[in-house]
């Protein structure tokens, strides 16, 4: 079955591709997923999501945290997340392991890659919701603030349908991150971020970017008629320790070793 062939010609990072993601906090690296996968991944997507708006297991970022079914499924604006996609679907899971993805990593992260966690984060066409300026490690709190996202559209993303738009360089610095005014759900740096001089990272269908877990980021809402399905996984290096729990993130099922070298 050709889907399960992954990706397109072997892409390695260039010394001034590592350069840059260290300079600036993120690196585009364009078309990486070939059609066959993106249309299977699509798929897999698609019932995930059916099944989370039947039964449950998705949070609707939008709105306030609720285990609300009606409340989150008819919310007005939907910006909806599934954690941990690997452990309800093999396609998903089998994604943390690929080889490709994992070389993208490997000259960023070195050579012991661990999964801190994967998500799927979809903004439905006309009413998907933004995902504010933050950095990915106000929420995490992770020790070394070192991890890496690799984010993946399985749709073409542009800033209209909520491309990922970044501040090149923002990485440096962590922040203080106020909680919303609109949602709990989500935390909000508002206009304290010039936005003015933020970079958007257009994608095609399969295109993938990295970005290290101090890199301000936002994500505006999908007000087209296409629809945005991204699917991000989050690295790390054996020994990150989690400030919320004071313990070291230990290797486990969900947080799985995908490449060990030593
Ligand atoms: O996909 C989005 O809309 C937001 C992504 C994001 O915040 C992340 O990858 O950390």
């Amino acid at each position: 079955m050709a889907a399960t062939a992954s990706t397109t010609d072997r892409i390695t990072l260039t010394p001034e591709q590592v350069d840059s993601f260290r300079e600036h906090g993120y690196l585009r690296i364009g078309k990486l997923l070939d059609d066959d996968l993106v249309e299977l991944l699509r798929r897999e997507y698609d019932r995930e999501f059916e099944l989370a708006h039947q039964h449950g297991g998705f949070r609707n970022l939008a709105i306030d945290n609720t285990d609300d079914l009606d409340a989150k499924n008819n919310a007005e604006v939907q910006m909806l997340q599934i954690m941990q996609m690997c452990e309800r679907n093999v396609h998903f899971r089998r994604l943390l392991y690929n080889d490709q993805i994992l070389d993208l990593v490997e000259p960023l992260l070195g050579p012991n890659i661990q999964l801190f966690h994967d998500q799927a984060l979809y903004k439905p066409a006309r009413h998907g919701g933004p995902v504010f300026w933050h950095q990915d490690n106000a929420y995490w709190r992770c020790v070394p603030a070192n991890l890496v996202s690799c984010w993946m559209t399985l749709d073409d993303a542009d800033v209209r349908n909520g491309a990922m738009q970044l501040l090149p360089g923002s990485h440096l610095r962590p922040l203080m991150h106020p909680r919303s005014a609109s949602t709990n759900a989500l935390l909000d740096l508002g206009d304290t971020v010039d936005a003015s001089k933020a970079v958007v990272i257009d994608l095609p269908a399969g295109g993938a970017m990295l970005h290290h877990c101090q890199t301000l980021h936002y994500t505006a809402p999908n007000t087209t008629d296409r629809q945005r399905r991204a699917f991000i996984i989050h690295f790390m290096t054996p020994g990150t320790k989690s400030l919320h729990s004071g313990e070291y993130i230990r290797v486990s099922f969900t947080n799985p070793m995908l490449r060990m070298r030593v």
